[in-house]
């Protein structure tokens, strides 16, 4: 009987002569929604893995090290974060992580396409059960659309986009930085899912150029995901008023329940960058 070797590699990168391979057990789920291609497959490694138009989004063993650094960085360098809002993230791992904070009085949600949620409440419930929260409001809407109706009106913004190809490359736009800034309050602060210093250094430089000019405070901090191109990610931090390093309440860190990866000496080590990337910002 022959054996059939299923696996898996992102074409985005692929150009560029480099290719990381999932190997796959079987096919959990396939739809094709009004957005994207969404699979929900079995990897022997990692557990489930989401892929979205052909990029890895998630997988069950290394999401946390990326949900948790994307929510917990600014949450814990913010003094009442109450109103946070998520463009993305439709996979609910963000909006789980934002609500082990008490400070959280609600989490609006701006996902574009619902059967990303809809397919991850039935394949990925650890992390879309958030969504049932009372904190909780769901919007399906273009994210650059639903900003233009929220003035000043969030402590803390999370963009948890794909990669800046196709439909996510409006959320990696000047104009959509601005309007951003717009919905924070004067003291808010932003954080986006902004690629890897190793493969994408052009386009973080040139994102970096405008960042700077409309938030006071901008850097840029990194988390390691196994499944993601080069096996670590960014995050781009820009604030209006409070530092993640000089404004850091360890103390709320320390009181994070249920943690796989991040930590308060992690906080502060993640803004840490290898000498290359120290003068990409
Ligand atoms: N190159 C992969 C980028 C994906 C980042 N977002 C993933 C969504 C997880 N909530």
């Amino acid at each position: 009987m022959s054996q059939i070797d299923l696996w898996f590699g992102e074409q985005y990168g692929r150009e560029n002569g480099r290719y990381l391979n999932i190997k796959l057990d079987n096919v959990l789920e396939k739809i094709v929604s009004p957005f994207q291609e969404i699979y929900v497959v079995n990897s022997p490694a990692f557990g489930k893995v989401l892929i979205n138009d052909g990029v890895v989004m998630l997988t069950e063993a290394d999401e946390a090290g990326y949900h948790e650094m994307i929510a917990h960085v600014p949450l814990c360098s913010h003094p009442e974060p109450r109103e946070v809002l998520v463009i993305g993230g439709g996979d609910g791992g963000t909006v789980r992580e934002l609500l082990k904070h008490p400070q959280v009085k609600r989490v609006d949600i701006c996902e574009i396409d619902g059967m990303v949620i809809e397919i991850c409440r039935k394949h990925f419930p650890n992390l879309a059960n958030s969504f049932s929260h009372e904190k909780v409001h769901i919007y399906l809407e273009d994210g650059a659309k639903f900003l233009t109706t929220r003035k000043g009106q969030y402590d803390v913004i999370i963009v948890d986009s794909t990669d800046p190809i196709g439909p996510g490359a409006t959320l990696f736009t000047e104009q959509f930085y601005r309007s951003i800034s717009s919905s924070l309050k004067e003291d808010g602060i932003a954080v986006s899912q902004m690629e890897s210093i190793f493969w994408h250094t052009e386009f973080i430089q040139n994102t970096f150029l405008y960042l700077k000019k409309i938030f006071p405070i901008t850097t840029y901090y990194y988390t390691m995901v196994p499944t993601y191109p080069s096996g670590m990610i960014g995050f781009s931090f820009c604030s209006k008023k409070y530092h993640p390093i000089e404004d850091f309440i360890v103390e709320r860190a320390e009181e994070i329940p249920d943690l796989r990866y991040y930590h308060s000496e992690l906080h502060r080590a993640a803004f840490q960058l290898p000498s290359f990337a120290k003068n990409i910002f």
